[in-house]
């Protein structure tokens, strides 16, 4: 069985068995004028693993890695937004209001889209989620469970909202986890830094982490 030089220890998985889930790599996060910003976000920093995300793609559709992108994203008519969702923080521009990319994290409207080097292949699975964790009120868990997937690699931003939720949804699912390390972004480096490091403490409480350069390095 292929295996990575990962933190806390060597990650093994079956490509058959494997699912790559790139989470929220859209326009909302990553340029100017979506959600990140209306947030308050410096969200230049995002765009810097645009590449290695790409490259972490390429590997895993040569090897037959089933991939899975999620988008955050609301119905039109917000019916999926909670209240408290759409008022916290304040923001200049809610959720649902007019921004230079459409309607801020709306599905269907160009600041939803996954930024385009990014673009999902045809057949890939694409998940539209009302909340920060990927599995909660999606199909994910029905989907992976039905493909007989049992790890799960994953990928996006940001790395301790979206990503760590998703993780530890996944991990109390009884995923075998593993967060690529420089397929990952926060707008706040040491908030990256500190989830890297929770979720590999004490034996892997919440799974592994390694840089892409092990993940491919596992599977030549
Ligand atoms: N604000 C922030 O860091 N993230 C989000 O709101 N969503 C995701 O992480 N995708």
């Amino acid at each position: 069985m292929p295996e990575i030089a990962a933190r806390p220890y060597p990650y093994s998985f079956a490509p058959a068995g494997t699912a790559l889930v790139v989470i929220d790599m859209q326009r909302d996060f990553i340029e100017r004028g979506g959600f990140g910003e209306a947030l308050g976000n410096d969200v230049s920093r995002l765009a810097a693993i645009v590449p290695t995300v790409r490259d972490l793609l390429a590997w895993a559709r040569a090897h037959g890695i089933r991939v899975v992108h999620t988008r955050e994203g609301h119905r039109p008519d917000l019916a999926d937004c909670p209240p408290a969702k759409r008022q916290r923080g304040r923001p200049a521009l809610r959720i649902g209001d007019a921004g230079p990319m459409g309607r801020i994290l709306v599905d269907g409207q160009p600041g939803n889209d996954i930024v385009p080097d990014l673009a999902p292949c045809r057949g890939e699975t694409v998940i539209v989620k009302p909340g920060k964790g990927a599995f909660y009120a999606t199909a994910l868990d029905e989907m992976l469970r039905s493909q007989r997937i049992t790890h799960l690699l994953l990928a996006g931003v940001t790395t301790e909202v979206c990503v760590q939720t998703t993780m530890r949804e996944a991990n109390d699912r009884g995923y075998e986890c593993l967060l690529v390390e420089d397929a990952t972004e926060s707008y706040f480096p040491e908030f990256k830094q500190a989830t890297l490091a929770m979720v590999h403490a004490q034996g892997g409480i919440v799974g592994w982490t390694a840089p892409f350069a092990a993940v491919r390095a596992s599977l030549p």
